[in-house]
């Protein structure tokens, strides 16, 4: 941003690379490939996302359950925890869509199989009927790299269709990972897909999955380089090139004198892909590459859903196929911090569904961490309570108080589903982003600029994050306009730094005037909270206006063929009105309006030419027992 003017460079190339900022330069130092820059002129921060967008592709149509609560956990000892998880969370009424499970159901780690023991096919049958039952979801993890064990078919498979990375001598090229020794799919190869696609299927002919998540696609590596073939690197030569040694040593695995040959916990720089590609050149878009592979490999399995996949490794681009999760944190403080950021930084990079591990990955959580992670993640695009091998339980309803946090604040985020949804979807359509930094909307706000701690949901739900151990406040800065308190509809006006009581179970949210927001349920999952009536939560601006909108449609087609409604409301004048195109038949009805901000009681209130009964108190008009279809226009004054 230059004076409240925003602007972006894209350099595309997937060459290692090293940025250094010092003294207000920047110096890039790129190890191959072209130097080609995109400029993107803005000139606002919406623009560039939508310019950047247009040269990378805009992001996924995501399934609408993917926006419901998720839970995870690397260790989950067998089928029956995984279970009572879910048992446990129902027990508790805390919300829950979709269950995962992590590499611990796979047999000796190897991709595409079940532990006959831990997690039998029958027992994991019966886990996903009951999850359908419930209209909950289940994914789970592939890796890319595959074991080479003997008569493993996914080994023998690939063997025969030749479809795995070269050795430079022009073998197999061997790494280790989770199954031990292993090899690598090519998604450079023009047979992998048909591989790729068939061992899903016959995977998924196990046992049903509603997505998947693909980990390890740096791709990472437990020796450096072949283990097979180790080598000590030769030092540069002037004039010849050797991929094994670069001229230019970029940081890896330590900075300065300490960085590492860029063979460490990778492939070789001359591992060798179909037509001679070699992974000096292709290394960051490994994961990219497999992102785009799976997710084809998933509409080839059934071509109507929408694929849902998680990926570790991105690149620009990657969001048209995936979502993305923050990686391994800690479960500290500090983390809970740099998770806004993370996400807000996403929203740019084109993945806007994004979250971090919830309640945090490395380390036991603890109480307080978790009741304030919780909180702060029913605000994340993509919410998952995530905790690594070994470290103490860390599910919302382990904690009394946690448990109250994550009901209080998913209750937000399942009431504000429609709302997320459209916003979803035009991340899609339009180019649009879910989560909104301060930077970006008050440009001309040289104290918006330096916030980091706050965010906006849409651009009408401001959510105020205490991330500080041991406080029972929280101070934030509200730019101009008018904010209404989520809980108690309480307003004051921007701008203002204000500080908020927050007890432990508490996250403060406000509503930005001048927005209309779409609302439904709480319930306790996605398909539940669809078959609530429809509410609409109006907050006027200082000149009494309104906007908002609403995108309804099945949530889970590729291809809606037209079936989909857009709503566009507004309150002007005195007269709040829907308008639309309506293609897609919602049973559900328009039951309540409430209007924050009206400073006088009106004598009557008129609903599509009816009058109807309602309640004024503190500036608020209610409308309750309304019955308007979500199939036409209306007006109500
Ligand atoms: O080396 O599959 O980032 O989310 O739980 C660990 C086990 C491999 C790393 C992922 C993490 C996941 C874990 N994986």
């Amino acid at each position: 941003m230059i004076d409240g003017k925003a602007y972006g460079f894209f350099l595309k190339n997937s060459h290692g690379m090293e940025f250094s900022i010092k003294n207000n330069i920047m110096t890039i130092q790129i190890i191959g490939g072209n130097f080609d820059m995109y400029f993107f002129m803005g000139p606002t921060m919406d623009d560039v996302v939508k310019q950047y967008y247009k040269v990378i592709g805009a992001p996924a149509l995501l399934p609408y359950w993917s926006l419901g609560w998720h839970q995870c956990r690397y260790g989950y000892k067998d089928i029956w925890e995984v279970k009572d998880v879910v048992a446990n969370y129902k027990k508790n009424n805390i919300p829950l869509d979709t269950m995962w499970i992590d590499i611990d159901f796979m047999d000796g780690y190897k991709d595409f199989t079940y532990h006959p023991q831990k997690f039998p096919v029958p027992e994991v049958k019966k886990f996903v009927n009951d999850l359908k039952k419930n209209h909950q979801y289940y994914v789970n993890m592939i890796d890319p790299a595959i074991s080479t064990t003997k008569q493993y078919g996914p080994y023998e498979r690939g063997l025969e269709k030749d479809i795995f990375i070269k050795d430079k001598y022009g073998k197999n090229f061997i790494g280790e990972v989770w199954p031990g020794k292993t090899v690598f799919p090519d998604w450079h190869h023009p047979n992998i897909l048909e591989y790729w696609t068939n061992e899903i299927k016959l995977f998924k002919d196990y046992a049903m999955t509603d997505g998947n998540w693909i980990d390890m696609n740096e791709a990472a590596n437990f020796c450096n380089g072949a283990c097979d073939t180790p080598y000590e690197d030769a030092p540069f030569v002037l004039g010849e090139f050797n991929p094994r040694t670069p001229p230019f040593a970029i940081s890896h695995f330590g900075t300065g004198k300490d960085r590492a040959s860029l063979k460490t916990k990778n492939l070789d720089m001359d591992a060798t892909y179909y037509g001679g590609l070699i992974d000096y050149d292709i290394h960051n878009i490994y994961g990219h590459m497999e992102a785009i592979v799976t997710n084809k490999a998933l509409l080839n399995i059934d071509p109507v859903k929408r694929p849902f996949l998680l990926s570790r490794s991105t690149f620009p681009g990657t969001g048209k196929y995936a979502a993305h999760w923050l990686g391994d944190n800690h479960s500290e403080w500090p983390y809970l911090y740099y998770s806004i950021s993370g996400m807000l930084n996403f929203q740019f990079f084109g993945i806007p569904m994004v979250g971090s591990d919830i309640c945090g990955f490395v380390d036991n959580s603890n109480e307080e961490l978790c009741a304030r992670w919780m909180e702060l993640g029913a605000f994340n695009p993509f919410g998952r309570n995530h905790n690594g091998l070994g470290y103490d339980s860390q599910e919302p309803y382990v904690w009394g108080s946690v448990a109250e946090a994550s009901r209080r604040a998913l209750a937000i985020r399942y009431k504000i589903l429609p709302y997320m949804y459209t916003l979803l979807v035009r991340t899609h359509t339009h180019s649009e982003m879910i989560l909104y930094s301060f930077a970006g909307e008050w440009p001309n706000d040289s104290k918006a600029a330096g916030i980091d701690k706050q965010f906006l949901m849409g651009k009408g739900i401001l959510i105020t994050p205490v991330i500080e151990q041991g406080a029972t406040s929280v101070t934030g800065y509200f730019p101009e306009g008018i904010w209404y308190d989520w809980y108690t509809h309480e307003s004051f006006s921007g701008p203002t730094m204000k500080t908020l009581t927050a007890e432990l179970v508490h996250i403060p949210v406000h509503i930005r005037g001048g927005y209309i927001i779409p609302t439904q349920g709480p319930s306790l999952t996605v398909y539940e909270n669809r078959n609530k009536p429809f509410e609409l939560l109006v907050a006027l601006d200082a000149s009494k206006k309104a906007t908002g909108r609403l995108y309804l449609d099945d949530g889970v087609s590729i291809n809606v063929n037209g079936k989909f409604s857009e709503i566009e409301y507004s309150v002007e004048n005195g007269t709040l009105t829907g308008k639309g195109t309506y293609n897609y038949d919602e049973d559900q009805k328009l039951h309540e309006i409430t209007v924050l901000g009206v400073t006088s009681q009106p004598s009557k209130v008129i609903a599509n030419d009816k009058e109807v009964s309602f309640d004024f108190s503190k500036n608020t008009l209610t409308i309750k027992n309304l019955d308007i279809s979500m199939n036409a226009d209306f007006t109500v004054f």
